[in-house]
């Protein structure tokens, strides 16, 4: 590691105050890109994430066939449909996004190109059998390393057959990749959760044109709907905006208004965890109800309170709990993280990685098999902090040095540009306007 991929935080405890707007939404970008690309004709997408995930994703379409121009946040999508993508000359490289890498599986299982998808370390090592473990039930031609558990993994696109399938793990990604291929195959697909994830898919194939059903947690579609192109606007990514609601409500007189920001019902677990905790919250706006609900919301500083966090929430709250489990840091009392095992498979094992990194810091807190239990209120030192090229951890540390004694170090910070390009500019942005 060189010297120039170490940053130094250090804030001398402020306070912060402002109104952001955080960039588009990660997991509605990929399946803008997606869906634009399966779909015949003209689709224009606006808000578009700038990361470096939703960049791959873009890149990958444009190797199969898809015309894709991008402005910054605004991307035009010119495709000739699914079923007219050209083979790739090259293989197709998600970087470290399990997102595209899984539910292109699901897409590619029912076009008509061969293709090989690969991605960076952490990815080849993250689990792929829960998506090529049902797309081959459909008949999915896919063959790769652990028996189709680990990139690189070839995918030869063909005839395929609906599925009623029931998830041993509630996870979106499975879920779309599910979908994606049912769209292409014959006959009725239905899948069943065993808790609610983002269904930011289910949204846009209605936005597409296709009819989908949605009962409970039970989505089912039949396969050969055709999709239109069409416009789609992504709101502000929640997941992003977390880092800095956390930072609201655990710094003393810290108030952030966030404009723009996606509402999602699947996605507010945050929400509700900070109202649970003590913090002020208030839903300032609210709009788009059919599509992408998103709104203004404010959250400000006030006592906090530990809570146990369990059961079906967790789907809607996973991405957060690194920076949840920093809040609970600073709340009375003990918090409790339950059933939330998924989080050893992320990008990197984040219930080891956050134990770790809060431990040097002072923390009070002890990992169990799914969850952590953190106890508060802890003063924090500063300390040299590990990304684990993981972005939400990268956030993580950046959000402790705001209430550490001392400064924070963080190793390879750049990997934040994975979700969040314009993350320390915000940041600094939200501290200056207090001392203006
Ligand atoms: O795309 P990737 O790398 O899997 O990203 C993460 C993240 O922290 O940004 C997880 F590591 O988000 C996932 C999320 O955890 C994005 C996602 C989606 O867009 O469908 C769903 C969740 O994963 P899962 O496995 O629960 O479906």
């Amino acid at each position: 590691m060189t010297v120039s991929e170490v940053k130094t935080v250090q804030f001398n405890k402020p306070v912060i105050k402002g109104s952001i707007k955080v960039p588009g939404d990660k997991s509605i970008s990929h399946r803008a890109i997606m869906l634009g690309s399966i779909a015949t004709g003209k689709t224009s997408v606006k808000g578009f994430l700038e990361g470096e995930d939703c960049l791959r994703t873009i890149d990958i379409f444009k190797q199969l066939g898809v015309s894709i121009e991008r402005n910054g946040t605004d991307v035009l999508i010119d495709s000739p449909g699914i079923h007219n993508w050209k083979t790739p000359d090259v293989e197709l490289y998600a970087g470290n996004s399990g997102t595209t890498a899984r539910l292109l599986l699901g897409i590619l299982s029912g076009s008509r190109v061969k293709s090989v998808v690969t991605g960076d370390d952490s990815l080849s090592k993250r689990p792929m059998k829960r998506v090529t473990g049902p797309l081959q039930l459909m008949g999915a031609s896919i063959s790769g390393a652990g028996e189709g558990d680990f990139l690189p993994l070839t995918i030869k696109g063909g005839a395929l057959k609906g599925i009623d399938y029931e998830m041993p793990v509630a996870s979106a990604q499975v879920k779309s990749a599910i979908l994606f291929a049912g769209l292409n195959a014959d006959g009725l697909t239905s899948v069943k959760e065993s808790a609610v994830s983002r269904d930011h898919t289910e949204r846009m194939f209605k936005l597409f044109g296709a009819t989908i059903q949605q009962e409970g947690n039970v989505v089912s579609l039949h396969g050969g709907q055709n999709l239109k192109g069409t416009n789609v606007v992504v709101p502000g990514d929640i997941s992003s905006a977390a880092f800095f609601m956390a930072a609201a409500a655990m710094i003393k007189g810290s108030s952030i208004e966030f404009v723009d920001v996606g509402l999602n019902p699947t996605r507010i677990g945050i929400i509700k965890v900070l109202e649970r905790m003590g913090a002020t919250v208030e839903i300032l706006e609210k709009y788009g109800e059919n599509e992408e609900p998103y709104g203004t919301i404010r959250v400000s500083n006030s006592h906090l309170r530990g809570i146990v966090i369990e059961g079906d929430i967790i789907p809607t709250l996973i991405d957060e709990l690194p920076i949840i489990a920093l809040l609970a840091t600073q709340c009375e009392g003990v918090t409790v993280i339950k059933d939330a095992e998924e989080l050893r498979v992320k990008e990197t094992d984040r219930i080891a990685a956050v134990t770790d990194e809060l431990t040097k810091l002072g923390a009070q807190i002890e990992s169990t098999e799914d969850g952590m239990i953190i106890t508060g209120p802890t003063p924090l030192k500063g300390a040299n902090l590990k990304s684990y090229g993981d972005h939400r951890l990268g956030m993580m540390a950046a959000i402790a040095a705001l209430i550490t004694e001392g400064s924070v170090q963080i190793e390879n910070p750049s990997c934040i540009a994975i979700s969040y390009p314009n993350f320390f500019e915000q940041l600094s942005d939200l501290i200056k306007k207090d001392e203006d």
